[in-house]
């Protein structure tokens, strides 16, 4: 590997990359009609201001969920992985493991080749022209009733994807507090029935105890976010002895008021306790336009990391990526 290869993505939600500007565009052109009792939707630079008031994590989902219902078209979903894929380019990513949302696109009658088609076309362009490799990670929405992730997890089209190779795992999201891990249990005893990789958002907003569950129940392989790690060190030097993959997104974090500022993250304490994470973005489109190397910046301004242990961060990374082992093997 070269001095300037770069780690890859493991947390970015794709409709979290729509930025306002391409959301007015796609409405306009799809005749989609957004809340016109919200003064936030009047124009690009409102909805921007807006997205710098986040009180919760709810709070996001909300403009989130409204914000990708413009999402209609083949092309639309396409626009919005190339979107993201230029951005990614931009700040030197050579691999990207993307999360998309079908269950939110399903409800709005949106068909699962539809969302798939438009992203592979994207993936397959950012490989020719930038040399990007990148894996698709299908996440399940906690808030909505258990049976509706399992019956979205039974769409015989949704399923091959994951069997076949094209959707690299599952992961879970959306409001975290009040719908513990255990909820999902038989989804992810399905999944892992048929040797699907299984991640799942877990100590963002809620407790310690939902990673654990995350690891015990759901046997996740890797944990998004997984910040309330260090409320439990007992539970940080088993995940750190394991070796399990943290998905930490700085900016995130303080947009969402999990923390004040980055220098408030267990930054420290992860690399002291020998706990792997690596840096990410999470929904840059929301949160200050902030894509991956902003996340990076960020941390070094506020803990200063060493080479050796940028190195490290790099390396846990790759290490926990969802691609093949030789893929792996270039990037290390
Ligand atoms: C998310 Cl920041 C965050 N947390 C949980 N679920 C999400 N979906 C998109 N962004
Ligand atoms: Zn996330």
């Amino acid at each position: 590997a070269d001095a300037y290869s770069w780690p890859g993505e493991h947390h970015i939600h794709i409709e979290g990359a729509l930025t306002p500007e391409l959301l007015f565009q796609l409405a306009s052109s799809n005749g989609v009609t957004l809340p016109t009792d919200d003064h936030a939707f009047q124009s690009v630079s409102t909805l921007y201001e807006r997205y710098q008031h986040f009180e919760s994590l709810d709070d996001f989902l909300h403009y989130y969920y409204i914000g990708m219902s413009v999402l209609v078209t083949e092309s639309d979903f396409e626009a919005l992985a190339w979107d993201y894929f230029q951005h990614a380019a931009r700040d030197g990513v050579v691999h990207a493991e993307v999360f998309f949302d079908p269950q939110a696109h399903l409800s709005r009658g949106i068909s699962y080749e539809t969302i798939l088609s438009g992203f592979k076309t994207a993936q397959t362009r950012a490989l020719e022209e930038f040399g990007i490799t990148s894996e698709l990670i299908c996440c399940f929405l906690r808030h909505l009733p258990v049976p509706d992730s399992l019956a979205a997890f039974n769409i015989p089209e949704l399923q091959a994807s994951l069997t076949n190779g094209s959707v690299a795992g599952i992961g879970l999201d959306s409001s975290e507090s009040g719908f513990p891990p255990l909820l999902f249990k038989d989804l992810y005893q399905q999944a892992a029935a048929f040797g699907i990789r299984r991640t799942a958002h877990a100590g963002e907003e809620g407790p310690a105890s939902y990673i654990r569950d995350a690891l015990d129940t759901l046997g996740v392989s890797r944990v998004d976010h997984g910040v309330a790690l260090v409320q439990d060190r007992e539970l940080m030097a088993r995940v750190a002895e394991q070796g399990t993959l943290l998905t930490v997104c700085p900016w995130s974090n303080v947009f969402l008021k999990g923390v004040r500022s980055v220098s408030e993250l267990p930054i420290r304490e992860f690399l002291d306790a020998g706990v792997q994470f690596s840096i990410n973005s999470d929904d840059p489109a929301y949160f200050g336009n902030h894509y991956i190397l902003d996340n990076f910046c960020a941390v070094q301004e506020a803990f200063n990391l060493s080479v050796d242990e940028w190195r490290r961060v790099c390396e846990a990374g790759i290490r926990g990526s969802w691609c093949s082992e030789q893929r792996k093997a270039e990037m290390l």
